[in-house]
């Protein structure tokens, strides 16, 4: 087929086909199908921020009873009055659908990932699905917006639990949480918040874990401790309030100062930056945590164990400690394990989030005696295949690659791409069924900004794709099926691309080599780049890749999570456009509008405006082909039956993944439901670097 076209494409130009002819296979918008009906996702129960929880002093606090006789009748712990914070945070019981739970048993859960160290603020990460989150808390919280009504919806407090601007709108005073205490008793207070931003974020030789850089909280955005317990940002633009949802997770949950700076550089110059980064590796027992849950057991590539945090700053409204779980697992394993264990009863948790293997967890989770239900939340994964724009040096391209990368910014080069790109066929070969949307890439349809008439869809037209790269001068000058590079370009080289993809996940690896193959009868030879998610963040963040297949962010779904990254807003902030060597970023014309638009979106609060804003940032980057949409589909939450207060319609991604979204701090399981699954009972953390937990 594709010797035949080539042919054809070449007869074009040296036969001087009409101008219509050409026109008629050049590529134009067509009309975008509408997402297949799907009927199973579930709905919240939309309710107020304050009917979730509040900060205030209880009368009495309680504890598991074998913490009071083991631990603080032996004088090992102070009093859990005591331990807590002046006014912990609250959880009202009319919000939890269980309502107020009981303490025991174990969530199991099943990670892909692997610990590189505890060092998160320094770029380490944890093996993901939610063992960073169950140990991290941040300054406010996103999660659970989910169930938030839409006139409400602003981010939670969390360790910040106030805050209020100044008069003109510049300064934004915040108070934190008052007397809570890092798991290993250490006070927590604006120190470890000032050493999270002056000596991680603002220190260009950190790249703290999910990227956070000072562009994040808007430029020449400042940050200062007025007190023990106050801090206050002053920013440039006036109330934006978008900066809120970047003081959730995954960009402002500070770190144990008391155990980091003892290997900061700043403050031991005989000690370097790897050394700082790679301080505390996975093997180092009892890190530290503000979160519900510590890590006392760790044995390669099979487990890690946490047990709860007996300074753990929330409680329920009978002012028991939270959390009721006295223990978590993270089974060191595979994501499609992850499944097939949590439908088998094996495991407890999954966001089932790859299509393929939809089929076997329905069909598993029908049973009525099935041990874990299955429920689907809105299409908020999706799939796209990123170009690399940067043309001055970000990753250090050779001949080759850069001249891809003026192929990546040229839009009759994308069009062809995504018109090349087979979206039916290509969620057809995931699952067959109601789940796969046509996604052109952009905001998803079906999300809160999202709108279809400002998203220009281009059709699956491969003999346009194709006379568009003839067009273009790309044609294959050595007759081996491959398009080559004019020759004063890359020495006139057939067109090699790297393709960049997570090995870890089997729909991104089944994804891209379906772009492989839909690239062939278009000419251009697509080199395949599988790495295990451990390579993938070094590898993408240093802009080592000409393509990349990537499950989009929560920025795509929600907008208001993670704004800044929308477009190349600062010199570290997007997914595909960096800064190059020189410090600059090279933005083409479109982009810097999209720059603007984003920036303008984050600069006001009018929700009109914003929806305005938004519908124009749609069409500039469908019309642009700013990244090719590859697919979107719903995932699925699972969960074993024996656990309790799993709210109605938590999606597995929305503003934060599902281990979030569900408050697992106040998850339980009833009493005549637990199980013996406690590998370390009526034990808590030991001392920082200890052996494993003590029995009191
Ligand atoms: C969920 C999530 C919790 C990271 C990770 C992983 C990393 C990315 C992303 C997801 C995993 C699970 O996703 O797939 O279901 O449990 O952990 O954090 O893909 O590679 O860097 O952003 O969250």
């Amino acid at each position: 087929m594709r010797r035949q076209l080539v042919a054809l494409g070449g007869a074009s130009l040296l036969f001087g086909v009409s101008a219509f002819a050409v026109q008629a296979q050049s590529i134009t918008p067509g009309e975008l199908p509408d997402p297949p009906v799907f009927e199973a996702q579930g709905t919240p129960t939309f309710v107020g921020i304050s009917d979730i929880f509040e900060y205030k002093a209880l009368p009495e606090y309680h504890e598991p009873e074998w913490v009071t006789t083991n631990f603080v009748d032996k004088g090992l712990l102070p009093p859990v009055g005591e331990r807590l914070p002046a006014e912990p945070m609250v959880f009202k019981a009319s919000n939890a659908v269980d309502g107020i739970g009981v303490y025991g048993d174990v969530m199991r859960h099943v990670i892909g990932g692997r610990p590189e160290g505890w060092n998160y603020i320094g770029g380490q990460s944890q093996g993901w699905g939610g063992i960073d989150i169950g140990m991290m808390e941040c300054l406010t919280r996103t999660g659970p917006l989910f169930e938030v009504k839409a006139e409400e919806l602003a981010p939670l407090p969390n360790l910040a639990k106030s805050w209020e601007w100044s008069e003109d709108g510049h300064e934004l005073t915040m108070h934190l949480i008052e007397g809570a205490k890092w798991s290993d008793g250490d006070p927590f207070d604006t120190e470890d918040i000032m050493f999270y931003w002056e000596d991680n974020v603002l220190d260009p030789n950190v790249s703290p874990t999910n990227g956070a850089t000072p562009e994040t909280f808007g430029e020449g955005t400042t940050l200062e401790a007025l007190d023990e317990y106050t801090i206050k940002w002053t920013f440039k633009d006036v109330r934006p309030e978008q900066y809120l949802y970047q003081m959730a997770y995954g960009t402002f949950c500070p770190g144990p100062s008391h155990i980091l700076k003892t290997k900061h550089p700043k403050y031991n110059p005989d000690i370097t930056y790897d050394e700082y980064k790679n301080g505390w590796p996975a093997e180092f027992m009892n890190w530290p945590v503000l979160g519900a849950w510590v890590p006392v057991e760790y044995r390669a590539d099979d487990i890690i164990v946490l047990r709860r945090n007996p300074y753990y700053w929330k409680v329920d409204e009978n002012g028991n400690q939270l959390p009721y779980l006295n223990e978590m697992h993270y089974r060191l394993s595979t994501w499609a394990d992850r499944d097939v264990q949590a439908v088998a009863g094996t495991g407890d948790f999954s966001n089932l989030e790859q299509a393929e293997s939809y089929v076997e967890a329905l069909k598993r989770s029908a049973d009525a005696n099935a041990p874990a239900r299955l429920a689907f939340g809105a299409r908020t994964i999706g799939y796209a295949l990123e170009f690399n724009y940067s043309a001055n040096g970000w990753g250090e391209p050779d001949e080759r690659a850069q001249a891809v990368r003026e192929l990546n910014r040229n839009l009759d080069f994308r069009k062809a791409v995504t018109s090349a790109v087979n979206r039916q066929a290509l969620g057809e070969s995931l699952i067959r069924g109601p789940f796969t949307a046509i996604y052109p890439g952009g905001l998803y349809a079906g999300t809160t900004f999202y709108d279809k008439a400002s998203t220009v869809y281009y059709p699956f037209n491969l003999e346009g794709a194709n006379a568009t790269l003839d067009t273009l001068g790309l044609v294959d000058t050595d007759g081996n099926g491959v398009r080559n590079f004019p020759a004063d370009t890359a020495g006139g080289q057939d067109i090699e691309i790297t393709l960049l993809a997570n090995a870890d996940y089997g729909t991104d690896g089944n994804l891209a080599e379906g772009i492989v193959a839909m690239m062939e009868p278009l000419g251009l030879r697509i080199i395949l780049n599988l790495q295990q998610d451990v390579n993938i963040g070094d590898l993408s963040q240093s802009g080592k890749f000409d393509w990349w297949v990537r499950r989009q962010g929560a920025e795509i779904v929600s907008v208001v999570q993670n704004t800044v990254a929308l477009a190349p807003t600062g010199p570290r902030v997007h997914a595909s456009h960096r800064a190059g060597t020189d410090g600059t970023l090279d933005l083409l014309p479109f982009e810097q509008e999209m720059v603007d638009t984003v920036n303008a979106f984050v600069g006001t609060n009018d929700p009109a405006e914003r929806v305005e804003l938004m519908k124009k940032y749609q069409k500039l980057f469908t019309e642009n082909v700013y990244a090719v949409g590859l697919t979107q589909y719903p995932g699925a939450l699972i969960i074993n039956k024996r656990f309790a207060n799993i709210p109605l319609g938590a999606p597995i991604f929305m503003f934060n993944w599902a281990e979030d979204n569900i408050i697992r701090e106040r998850v339980y399981v009833p009493a005549d439901k637990q199980q013996n699954y406690e590998l370390h009972p009526n034990t808590l953390p030991g001392a920082p670097g200890s052996e494993g937990p003590i029995s009191g």
